[in-house]
């Protein structure tokens, strides 16, 4: 018998799984799925949420050809909707948007909004958070948008650019979703270590992630918590241009 036929896979040498209580690795094969009141024909693959130690909830969508909310969702909370791949119509505050990969919305806190997979499957990142309102701040009404539209910024770093789908340095804002694009071969010029968490969908392409002090090498699907203060570096290896969509809270000081 050979040694792949008496180990289960992924449990020694393989796995990449790491739960913290800073920082969380998480590849996809291993989040199963949930299902929810309120939408249909939808399998709500949980990344992250407050029992992680999270501030906000992160799940990856899957749905079926139909699928979706079966009634406007009216939970209080502010949400983002990113899809990944597939066509999503969607509907907010009225607005509707047939939505394909790279397409996002913004619902501004306790708004209603919907969404539906009509066009066959689709994926899509679904991220909420309660808002955090701020003196003589005017919230955000929800928008639409699509990665292609937003500029990639060269900010410092050679070979590292920035999508800010939300904006940037907007006080309206309590969270930024931003897609980071890298050349193979490009680094962080530093350690981070900040208050801000992050939730990181890796889209595209492969790196190693410097967690706390360890290591993690990381692939396209994988999905990453990082709690504040972790100490995290990024290092794209592979030949093709590295990407990840990642959330970020901002603008808020501490309650
Ligand atoms: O903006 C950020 O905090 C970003 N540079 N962090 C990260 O990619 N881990
Ligand atoms: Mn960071």
């Amino acid at each position: 018998m050979s040694r792949r036929e008496i180990l289960p896979p992924g449990i020694f040498g393989q796995n990449r799984t790491m739960v913290t209580p800073h920082y969380a690795v998480m590849p996809p094969e291993g989040i199963l799925e949930s299902r929810l009141p309120g939408l249909e024909r939808t399998k709500v693959h949980f990344q992250t949420s407050p029992a992680m130690g999270a501030n906000f909830a992160q799940a990856l969508l899957v749905m079926q050809q139909g699928g979706g909310t079966t009634a406007p969702i009216e939970d209080g909370l502010e949400h983002f909707l990113y899809v990944l791949a597939g066509e999503v119509d969607c509907e907010a505050d009225g607005a509707q948007r047939r939505l394909g990969a790279g397409g996002f919305a913004y619902v501004q806190g306790g708004r209603r909004y919907g969404f539906r997979a009509l066009g066959g499957e689709a994926r899509a990142i679904w991220i909420k958070r309660p808002y955090l309102a701020a003196p003589g701040i005017t919230p955000r009404a929800s928008f639409f948008g699509s990665r292609d539209a937003v500029p990639r910024v060269n900010k410092h770093t050679q070979g590292r650019n920035w999508q800010a789908l939300l904006g940037e340095a907007d006080l309206a804002m309590d969270m930024e979703v931003n897609i980071l694009s890298f050349a193979p071969g490009t680094y962080f010029p530093f350690v981070e270590t900040h208050i801000m968490q992050h939730g990181l969908y890796m889209l595209e392409g492969q790196g190693l992630y410097l967690l706390g002090r360890e290591w993690h090498e990381c692939w396209a699907g994988d999905f990453i918590w990082m709690g504040a203060y972790v100490p995290q570096q990024f290092y794209a290896t592979g030949w093709g241009e590295t990407a990840y969509l990642l959330y970020k809270d901002v603008n808020r000081d501490v309650r």
